[in-house]
């Protein structure tokens, strides 16, 4: 986690000396159920132990935001009320989430902001939702008296996403950012937004991300076009069964997908399949985590990623190729984590065989593609709060 100290000396340096209050949230890893939360589906996520610290203070104007991305050295200053917003990427996410603040009744005003993220940027980890969950969870206590509840701040997130952004994303990120536990995973059903938190030791095991440095970048990616297949088969669907009620794949079975087939084209329909399945892997993993079953937990993590890959087509070459390396090695899960097109693979890897198969990974990886990969062991953390 990011030094409290190191971000409060950038905050007295780049504004008026005066301290603020700091928050922090996290990013997030996602053991199953990948793309299903924009279809209604469940996810398995849990908050991990890198995340974004940020230092804020109200400074006494109407809406001026004097912003400081400490990593980047990098300051921004715009109003709230130029309906244009700041054109730095980063910038947009602290407009964004000021203005889904104040439709939900806080009285954002003018204030000084300096942050900094220890989140590896483009592996996966949602540092984008980071960033909106503590910026939110920061405004909601300095001006909103933390009337606004957490899941408004997750919808919050999201919504800056969708409208500042141009990513149509789900919910599963700002979730586990906003309600991560440490030690605990998350089953949401992203459709009634019932959760429960599962504790997370695998006996013998652990959960290691391997990132392809390929970076993953969702607006303006193909992300957008698989919710829209998605949408489509959802409509074909809702239209020859004018008697259902049809929001989300969620509500539609395989026969009824089967029957659309024809109509959707292949590639609509290899998205949807791929969504179909991971719905039931999603559940098939809780029964086995109930039943400490780690290899089932593996085997549907290798269906995962053969989906994400063949059918949602959002893996690429070198997170293949991570996959691969993973199987020879006897590890017992592996695929890509995240939305795709580059980013990590999370593995879930016997104790005995954890070194051997980073090992062998970065150095085959590195003989392939000229680099190693990244390793980052997985600690689950706390979600978004106040650390002074
Ligand atoms: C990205 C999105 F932001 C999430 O909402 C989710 O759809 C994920 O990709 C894929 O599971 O992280």
């Amino acid at each position: 986690m990011i030094d409290i100290e190191f971000v409060r000396s950038r905050f007295i340096k780049h504004f008026d000396g005066k301290t603020g209050n700091v928050y922090t949230s996290p990013g997030r890893i996602n053991l199953i159920g990948e793309h299903t939360d924009y279809n209604g589906g469940f996810v398995f996520p849990g908050a991990v132990d890198k995340g974004v610290t940020a230092e804020i203070r109200p400074n006494d104007t109407e809406d001026t935001v004097m912003a400081y991305a400490i990593d980047l050295k990098d300051r921004v200053d715009f109003k709230l009320s130029d309906p244009e917003g700041p054109r730095a990427s980063w910038a947009r996410y602290i407009y964004g989430i000021a203005l889904e603040m104040k439709k939900l009744g806080v009285p954002v005003k003018g204030f000084n902001i300096a942050f900094a993220g220890d989140v590896p940027l483009g592996a996966g980890m949602s540092s984008s939702a980071a960033m909106e969950s503590c910026f939110a969870f920061g405004l909601n206590d300095l001006f909103g008296d933390n009337k606004v509840s957490q899941w408004d701040m997750v919808l919050a997130g999201q919504a800056t996403e969708h409208n500042y952004c141009g990513v149509n994303c789900g919910i599963m990120d700002q979730f586990a950012s906003v309600f991560g536990k440490a030690g605990c995973l998350m089953r949401l059903d992203c459709r009634s937004r019932e959760f429960e938190y599962f504790p997370f030791k695998p006996d013998g095991y652990r959960l290691v991300l391997l990132d392809s440095v390929v970076k993953h970048q969702l607006a303006g990616s193909p992300y957008n076009d698989r919710r829209n297949s998605c949408e489509n088969v959802v409509k074909h669907i809702a239209t020859k069964h004018p008697e259902g009620k049809f929001e989300t794949l969620r509500d539609c079975t395989w026969e009824q997908l089967e029957e659309v087939k024809a109509e959707v084209g292949e590639e609509d329909y290899r998205r949807a399949k791929f969504v179909l399945g991971e719905k039931d892997r999603v559940l098939a993993v809780c029964d086995a985590l109930n039943e400490g079953d780690y290899e089932k937990v593996g085997e549907m993590m290798y269906k995962t990623h053969e989906g994400l890959s063949k059918d949602y087509e959002v893996s690429c070459e070198e997170l293949d190729f991570l996959n691969d390396i993973a199987k020879e090695c006897g590890v017992t899960g592996s695929r890509i984590m995240g939305g795709g097109f580059g980013g990590c693979t999370i593995n879930l890897v016997r104790n005995d065989l954890y070194k051997q198969f980073v090992e062998t990974a970065k150095e085959k990886f590195n003989t392939k593609y000229g680099h190693q990969p990244k390793v980052y062991d997985v600690v689950i953390g706390d979600g978004s709060r106040r650390l002074c």
